[in-house]
């Protein structure tokens, strides 16, 4: 069973029919016209369009899974990917949840705990506190560590529920918001600290794990450029200007960390870095947006490799056979209301060109005449561009942008085009700050 919708469940139907394993989709009223449904096996409808009501729905995923007599439950990213309780549910039932084991989504899901187990593997993390039992205990800790700092929940992640405190006279009202914020979200208040870390690179790492002990690393990923909104744009491996001896660190980081927690199938782990220093910042449990360009360097199918070893098929390859080659590049394609601060934009597209050629990587759903429901992320396209050198997929990039064609809604397409064409990010020295100044440039 495919339990999500858009690219993904494009992506995750892509793998399992090069395996030969039938597919199950699932789909809300909004998404029956949708590219996932047409394309796998069966599909059938859990429910209306807002994802509460079928995406989200557990009892009618499960139920539709059991009927239709799935063995596996591939979640995709997002919705319930990450959800320990869904993964156990699965389980309960007979039906393989792939990713790691519930208690591991669990561990992770509560980053203030992620923080202290991956640190008891001996990895670097970022400074800071467990979470807080007052604002007082906040202000000790801010005293000790010092400002400008940061509150996040640990419900969190992604930056929900994050606030940054200058001084200890913003402390207190910086904490119940962050408090009241963190329970509306989560329904989890609980916050913790952490020394604001200035103008570091996002830098995570891909690993992926057998159910044996079998774990290798694929590298990392420099996905510093972010909109405000900590929404990804552009994401990139090798990242450029990383230290040998960083990149290494950072490689053995993540394995340490990855194999201190017992990790199966495939995982991220998020790291800061500020010059040579590299800090833990949070896993991810689910295979991420941006994998491809991950699959492009290092030729390997993460989602393949994903479904194997669910089915308790071993890795059957250690670290060092495995070669990354070349440089990949991938933009992301959001449809957004220039009109409405960007807001996601819903409706229909009238034209629509991709592009192809060397080195052009497209994984969409999109179709010319699909409407774009309102109720869902506004991705609607990932080009991934693979050279021999970082100049080499700069350049597909951008001829490959400017082959794309989409009429009926705004898209992303003309900010990634400028983000390429700063000097900084040409030169591969650029930051978080990257896009943060000028919040919506198009
Ligand atoms: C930070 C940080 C600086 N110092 N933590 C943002 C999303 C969430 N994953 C964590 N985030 C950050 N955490 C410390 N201690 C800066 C950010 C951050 C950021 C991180 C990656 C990419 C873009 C960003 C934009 C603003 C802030």
């Amino acid at each position: 069973m495919i339990a999500n919708r858009g690219e993904i469940a494009l992506r995750i139907n892509r793998a399992c029919q090069e395996l030969g394993v039938a597919t199950v989709a699932i789909f809300s009223e909004a998404d029956r016209d949708s590219m996932h449904v047409r394309q796998a096996d069966e599909a059938f409808c859990v429910g209306p369009g807002p994802a509460g009501r079928s995406y989200l729905n557990i009892p009618n995923i499960i139920s539709t899974a059991l009927i239709t007599r799935c063995d596996a439950i591939h979640p995709g990213y997002g919705f319930l990917a990450e959800n320990a309780r869904f993964a156990e549910i699965c389980n309960d039932h007979g039906l393989t949840f792939i990713g790691p084991k519930p208690s591991v989504i669990a561990l992770m899901g509560d980053k203030a705990t992620a923080k202290r187990i991956v640190q008891d593997a001996g990895v670097p993390t970022t400074p800071g506190s467990d979470v807080l039992a007052s604002p007082r205990q906040a202000e000790e800790v801010a005293a000790a560590i010092g400002f400008p700092l940061l509150l996040k929940a640990t419900a969190g992640g992604g930056g929900r529920g994050m606030r940054v405190v200058y001084d200890a006279a913003d402390l207190e009202r910086a904490y119940s918001g962050a408090t009241a914020e963190a329970e509306a979200s989560f329904k989890d208040g609980r916050v913790y600290i952490e020394k604001l870390i200035e103008a570091p690179r996002h830098v995570e790492m891909q690993v992926l794990g057998d159910e044996f002990g079998n774990l290798v690393h694929l590298g990392e990923r420099d996905c510093s450029v972010q909109k405000p909104s900590h929404q990804k744009l552009i994401e990139e491996t090798p990242a450029p200007h990383l230290p040998s001896g960083t990149r290494e660190a950072l490689h053995e980081m993540a394995l340490r960390a990855a194999r201190h927690v017992g990790y199966t199938n495939a995982g991220t782990l998020e790291f800061l870095v500020a010059g040579e220093d590299v800090y833990f910042m949070e896993m991810n449990t689910r295979i991420q947006v941006e994998h491809p360009v991950t699959e492009m360097v290092y030729n390997i199918d993460l989602v393949k490799e994903q479904i194997r070893v669910a089915a308790g098929e071993p890795l059957g390859y250690t670290q060092g056979d495995l070669v990354a080659r070349g440089h990949a590049i991938e933009c992301r394609i959001n449809a957004e209301d220039p009109e409405n601060h960007f807001a996601p934009a819903a409706g229909t597209v009238s034209k629509l060109v991709f592009p192809g050629g060397p080195g052009i990587r497209v994984d969409t759903h999109l179709y010319a005449g699909a409407t774009i429901p309102p109720y869902y992320d506004s991705m609607i396209a990932k080009i991934i561009a693979l050279g021999d050198t970082r100049e080499v997929a700069i350049a597909r990039m951008e001829r490959a942008l400017r082959e794309t064609l989409v009429e009926g809604v705004n898209t992303t397409i003309g900010l990634c085009l400028e983000v390429l064409a700063t000097p900084e990010f040409r030169e591969g020295h650029y930051n978080i700050e990257l896009l943060q100044k000028q919040p919506t440039r198009r």
